[in-house]
């Protein structure tokens, strides 16, 4: 069976879970904090979580993950067969990944957990995130998904990206992100409204104090 390591806290996480839930497939969730550990890095490269185990090994790094569970599992695709179509959901995640979900991360500390940002990494994290923003309006269909009439993967970096950066655009700007994005707004909703991305919402509610706690005590 798939095993699903890391913890429900993480939103890149739970890009994979929903993908894995979406598809109807049957895993297990292995709990994982990554981090420096010889015992952690020979599971994860860079420590970082997710990571899937498959029969033969690890699987790293989200993106990867998540093209490897579709073209290896079944299930509703979640990447089109088009070429083209397929390119423009890959490099609407990397734009997220990189433009949106990098800058607001940058700024995570200050945001989520009180601990102070340098004022010029949250100017530049701004200014890379109104960018990023723009991109998303440009190139994002949002009909009513992402990357138009079928719920794709850039829906999961979507939904689990854009939310954390509008929550630093809103706490450290004092800015809608989304306020010129109607639909995207709207399209927000309806993938947290969905009930497989509830059951991930629950789950990490229920994390959460663990891991607030154990944030405070790294402190
Ligand atoms: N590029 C990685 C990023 C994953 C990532 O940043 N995960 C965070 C949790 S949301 C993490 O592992 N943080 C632990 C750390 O950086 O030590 C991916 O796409 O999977």
């Amino acid at each position: 069976m798939l095993k699903l390591y890391g913890f429900s806290v993480s939103n890149y996480y739970n890009m994979v879970k929903l993908a894995l839930l979406e598809k109807g497939l049957a895993f297990e969730e292995v709990p994982f904090y990554a981090g420096q550990t010889p015992e952690a890095l020979a599971v994860s490269p860079r420590g970082k979580v997710p990571v899937l185990g498959v029969k033969q090994g690890f699987v790293n790094e989200t993106s990867v993950i998540l093209e490897y569970i579709e073209q290896t599992q079944e299930g509703p695709a979640l990447l089109p067969a088009d070429p083209f179509q397929r390119a423009q959901v890959l490099a609407l995640c990397r734009e997220i990944e990189l433009y949106i979900e990098l800058p607001a991360r940058a700024c995570f500390a200050e945001a989520f957990f009180g601990m102070p940002v340098p004022e010029a990494i949250k100017d530049k994290s701004k200014a890379e995130l109104l960018l990023g923003m723009g991109a998303l309006g440009r190139h994002g269909k949002f009909a009513p998904y992402v990357a138009g009439e079928s719920f794709t993967i850039a829906d999961l970096y979507f939904m689990y990206s854009v939310n954390l950066a509008c929550g630093v655009g809103e706490k450290l700007f004092g800015l809608d992100l989304l306020a010129d994005m109607p639909a995207a707004k709207a399209l927000l909703d309806k993938l947290h409204a969905l009930p497989n991305a509830q059951k991930v919402a629950a789950d990490r509610e229920a994390a959460m104090p663990a891991f607030m706690a154990m944030i405070a005590a790294k402190r």
